[in-house]
């Protein structure tokens, strides 16, 4: 019938099952626009299971009563799905499933009983919904994204198409569309046009003269802030030492040095060891980054700390390696140290961006917190590709969120490959 929704492809509730696996409180997603989510919490249950996984929700049609065999996991936010009295008002005959039709004679009595002054959804839930879909970016608009070929750069880019805030951009000069670049309205690999030239950042320039028709800058006040900082006392200098996320491998965190120091807070970090000779690697971190760590992070934390690339005197020891570089430590008071209440917890499931490949989101799990720190594991993959996330960062999504935005989701690698011909099975090699 009509209002079962059917759940397409890979399915949240099947796969959490009835163990004790939870998805991550939708709370923990301030970057995702979810009254709509939080309203419905707690609504709607006729069920003894109770709402586990975010906008999913357990439903039993009235008349089956104790009988939990037809229960079926449906998302809520979908435009089918309407409050008690939308058929009423509508004029729409409101029926039991077919199945049970026998069971009673005067459904109409009986629903009348068991609805009248029933909790249901808010009268303006779909419209919220919808109103939680808008977004400020608009396709044809144009901003300053990093270079995915060469990180220490930026160009220019036109927004093509956005979902649930994720917007696809197309780099300019790049006629067929095929070079895309896809990224969360609040990354911070997007800024405003004139922002690096501004901060001193190096760009691709364009040979586009004019916009054409439709084509605007994406107004400045659409992108992510960063806090102001003051760069006029001790501030970070070029040849300091630090510890960062290697932007190309999420999931180590290597020994780095500032290569210049930019305007506004911002710096261009390159991981020792590794750095192409004419810096076309370096990476722009801002300072107050939760990517960029003091010396001696991972070990305080036992994180594994990736050693410069060719350093043998192993196991790398900071004194020993700032000594031989003739090199000084970036002082610690000048890192971000905040860590909020994010309410994440080892085990919580939720669907994150494999940022290597941002157009893919991923059924995946949070493995290890470290204060503000998160690793999140791909489900089905190897450990190689985990990834260490800000709690924070707008790359991660509560279960539920692709379906709601309509976003395709990548199930878990073994269950992707089982339904696969085995000629077409993913290889699991980085790519
Ligand atoms: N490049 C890889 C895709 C890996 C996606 C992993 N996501 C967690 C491949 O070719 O399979």
């Amino acid at each position: 019938s009509k209002t079962v929704i059917p759940v397409k492809g890979f399915d949240w509730g099947r796969y959490i099952g009835t163990g004790d696996i939870n998805g991550a409180p939708v709370g923990c997603f301030k970057h995702v626009s979810n009254a709509q989510l939080k309203h419905s919490k707690g609504l709607l249950m006729k069920s003894d299971r109770n709402l586990k996984i975010t906008n999913k929700a357990l439903l039993r049609y009235e008349g089956f009563d104790g009988d939990s065999g037809r229960d079926f996991w449906c998302n809520i936010c979908v435009p089918d799905i309407h409050p008690v009295g939308w058929c009423a008002a509508g004029g729409k005959p409101l029926v039991p499933p077919k199945s049970i039709q026998h069971k009673c004679t005067n459904w109409k009595a009986f629903l009348v009983k068991c609805l009248t002054g029933a909790k249901t959804l808010p009268i303006d839930f779909s419209t919220k919904v919808q109103q939680s879909m808008q977004f400020p970016f608009k396709k044809l608009m144009r901003v300053e994204v990093v270079d995915k070929t060469h990180l220490c750069r930026t160009r220019v880019a036109l927004v093509e198409q956005v979902i649930g805030g994720r917007l696809r951009l197309v780099y300019e000069e790049c006629s067929d569309g095929s070079d895309d670049f896809w990224c969360h309205m609040y990354s911070p690999l997007i800024h405003s046009i004139g922002w690096s030239r501004g901060i001193g950042h190096r760009f691709k320039r364009s040979d586009v003269s004019k916009k054409l028709d439709g084509q605007v800058d994406a107004p400045g006040q659409l992108f992510a802030k960063v806090k102001d900082v003051d760069q006029s006392g001790e501030w970070f200098k070029d040849g300091m030492k630090l510890e960062a996320i290697d932007p190309l491998n999420l999931s180590a965190i290597c020994v780095a040095t500032v290569r210049k120091v930019l305007a506004d807070g911002y710096l261009m970090i390159g991981i020792d060891g590794s750095e192409a000779a004419d810096g076309s690697d370096w990476f722009c971190y801002h300072s107050t980054s939760p990517s960029i760590f003091p010396a001696g992070f991972c070990e305080i934390n036992t994180i594994e700390l990736t050693p410069p690339r060719g350093y043998t005197k192993l196991p790398f020891r900071w004194f020993d390696y700032l000594r031989e570089t003739g090199s000084v430590a970036a002082p610690v008071k000048l890192f971000n140290k905040e860590v909020p209440n994010h309410g994440f917890r080892p085990g919580m499931k939720l669907e994150a961006v494999d940022l290597m490949e941002p157009r893919l989101v991923c059924v995946a799990t949070v493995t290890r917190i470290v204060h503000r720190l998160l690793r999140i594991h791909f489900d089905g993959w190897e450990d190689e590709y985990d990834q260490w996330v800000d709690c924070e960062s707008p790359d991660l999504y509560p279960v539920g969120w692709c379906q709601l935005t309509g976003y395709q989701l990548q199930p878990p690698a073994v269950l992707a490959s089982r339904e696969l011909p085995p000629s077409v099975t993913k290889q699991k090699k980085k790519s």
